[in-house]
Order: C-alpha cells, then sequence, then structure tokens
C-alpha cells in the first residue's frame, strides 16, 4: 500500500526536479553566453587600447629619433647625409596619410592649419595613421592604411610650408617651452603667445599634441545617420563614416568626432554614440621623452659649437632655422 501512495509522489518530485534542473541550466548557459559576450568585448578592447599604446609609443620613438631618422636622405638609391644644418631636431611628429594608401606622400609631406583663437577647426591636421616610412625604414607596427585615424597639432609635424623658416619647411622652435614662437609666413593668424599649449582636447581635457582613434565598427545613429566606408575620398571628406556623433541622452547631437572641430571623444559612458576608441600624447608626455632624449646624451651635444646652425642651438630664422634652443633648456635634465 505504501508503495501505491508513494509513486506518483516520487513521480511529481522526479518532474519538479527535471523542471529545476532545466531553468538552472538555461539560467546557466544565458549567464555564460552573456559572460562570453562580455568578455568577447572586453578582449576587444583591450586588444585595441593595446595597440593604440602601442602605436602611440611608435609616434613618441619618431618624434625622439627625429634627427636619427632625417640625418640622411636615400637619393638615387645611394646614401647621401643632410648638411647639419638641416638635420631637424627631436619631437615632431608625421603628416597625416589623407589618401587612405598607408604612406605619406608627395602633397601630404607638408600639412599645416595654423590655430586662429577665434577658429576651432584651425591649430591641427587630421587624417588616416601613416603606417610607416619606407625611406626611413621605420614602421608603426603591423598595421593596416586606414585602420586608425590621426590627429596632430600642426606645430607639431616634421613638414609644414606655411612656416617656412629658411627653406626647412617647418614650424620652429619646437622645444619644451614652445618659446620664441614664431608665425605662420602668412598672416592671418599672427604668432601665438609663447609658451601656448597645443589645444586638442579628449574628454574635455585639453593639451594634446597627438590623438591616435580607432574607428571601430561602423554604426547607424540614433538620428539615422548611417556609416558607409565602402565609397573613394580622402580622411578628411570621409572622416563621418568613420568617426562618430555623440549625443546627449534625450538624442539632441553634441560635440563629436565627425564635426573636424578640435574637441575629441572615446567611447565611454558619457559619450552616448561614440564607439572610437581614443589614446593621445599629452604636451607633458611629449616633453617628458624630448627632453630625455637630449638630456641623456648632454655631454656629447655639450661639445657642438655653440655658434654652428645645429638644431640643438639657438633658433635664428636665418643663421639656424632648424635651431630648437634646446641647449639653454638643459637646465631642467637631472644632474
Ligand atoms: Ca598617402
Ligand atoms: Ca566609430
Ligand atoms: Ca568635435
Amino acid at each position: 500500500m505504501h508503495s501505491c501512495h508513494s509513486q506518483p509522489q516520487s513521480g511529481f518530485i522526479m518532474m519538479l526536479l527535471v523542471v529545476v534542473m532545466a531553468v538552472g541550466a538555461a539560467a546557466f548557459f544565458s549567464l555564460y553566453s552573456d559572460n562570453a559576450s562580455l568578455r568577447h568585448q572586453s578582449d576587444h578592447y583591450l586588444t585595441r587600447m593595446s595597440q593604440l599604446n602601442e602605436v602611440k609609443q611608435q609616434l613618441l620613438k619618431y618624434a625622439v629619433f627625429q634627427p636619427e631618422l632625417y640625418q640622411s636622405d636615400l637619393i638615387s638609391n645611394s646614401r647621401t647625409y643632410k648638411e647639419a644644418s638641416k638635420i631637424p631636431g627631436p619631437g615632431y611628429l608625421p603628416c597625416r596619410d589623407l589618401d587612405g594608401d598607408g604612406w605619406v606622400l608627395g602633397a601630404e609631406t607638408s600639412c599645416g592649419n595654423p590655430r586662429d583663437p577665434s577658429d576651432e577647426t584651425t591649430g591641427f591636421v587630421y587624417g588616416f595613421l601613416p603606417i610607416g616610412f619606407k625611406t626611413r625604414n621605420f614602421f608603426f607596427g603591423a598595421l593596416e592604411p586606414q585602420q586608425f585615424y590621426y590627429v596632430v597639432d600642426e606645430r607639431f609635424v616634421n613638414g609644414n610650408n606655411l612656416y617656412n623658416n629658411g627653406s626647412t619647411g617647418r614650424y620652429a622652435p619646437l622645444n619644451t617651452v614652445l618659446a620664441p614662437s614664431t608665425a605662420p609666413d602668412a598672416p592671418p593668424p599672427n604668432a601665438l603667445p609663447a609658451g601656448s599649449l597645443p589645444w586638442l582636447t579628449l574628454n574635455g581635457v585639453e593639451g594634446y599634441v597627438a590623438l591616435i582613434i580607432f574607428p571601430n565598427t561602423p554604426q547607424v545613429f540614433s538620428d539615422g545617420f548611417e556609416q558607409d566606408r565602402s565609397q573613394g575620398g580622402s580622411a578628411v571628406d570621409r572622416i563621418a563614416d568613420y568617426l562618430d556623433r555623440r549625443f546627449d541622452d534625450e538624442g539632441n547631437r553634441l560635440d563629436g568626432n565627425a564635426d573636424g572641430n578640435r574637441h575629441f571623444f572615446s567611447q565611454g559612458q558619457a559619450n552616448i554614440g561614440v564607439n572610437d576608441l581614443v589614446v593621445g600624447i599629452t604636451f607633458s608626455e611629449w616633453r617628458a621623452v624630448a627632453l630625455n632624449r637630449v638630456c641623456s646624451q648632454i655631454g656629447e651635444l655639450n661639445q657642438v659649437d655653440e655658434n654652428a646652425a645645429y638644431w640643438f642651438n639657438d633658433y635664428d630664422s636665418i643663421q639656424n632655422p632648424s635651431g630648437g634652443n634646446w641647449r639653454g633648456l638643459t637646465g631642467a635634465c637631472e644632474q
């Protein structure tokens, strides 16, 4: 009798157990797949951020080794040393790749846009990040053309014919105090006051020398705009298809990355709509690596004739247009 009574009961318990297990398994697997997708997203984020940081380090090396990279030119396949007076000082960064072939060639080798304090689209240039410099044997890691955008304060580029400075085609002197400041050849605008820091901003913080931007996957924005990277055109023409719009939580469009002004934003909770990942070089980071390079060589550099036309010596627009006044700044080196 006992068994007669217990059979439906144990059947019910079995059924309950199956239901509990099924619900548990469903919960477990959905949690697992959520975790897996979150983990995938964060892996993707970490990979991109570490790649961006690697590119940043390469750009800083490029800046620091300017004198070495440009002390000779490859002419007709033979090595030709530059005159000492024409070797650039440390700190200059490359121009942008506009056509997206990965290189900085022809008209791309000079870029400039002197800052007019009343116009926020001035003072910097942008385009695709070049992937390297074949003639210098210098490469930014294993990158693809058009993989990253690159924004740079125009005074820090190594080719800028708007500041002729004799025949150098560069803003000078470029040093840790950004002084004395020089005006572009053709006004307006006139020279910035000495010591004017770069005015590129990232997430509201001012003072970036350069920004490297991973555009991430194309998006359709809440205002209906759809990014389409299938068409040709320069990096400037195509910016809206790579860099993002930004919105407030009511869907109103704010200053974003696609509008061509000096303010940029990286993916984050405060930046609705933005999936661009941005890493920057601040002026203080730039200053530290440039000064460190000069200081580590100070014994050798102090042997250079003070009156010679050379990047370490005083700047003079006629006598020493490559001069950076570095000799006068080495007091900042730790003894
Ligand atoms: Ca190019
Ligand atoms: Ca984007
Ligand atoms: Ca902007």
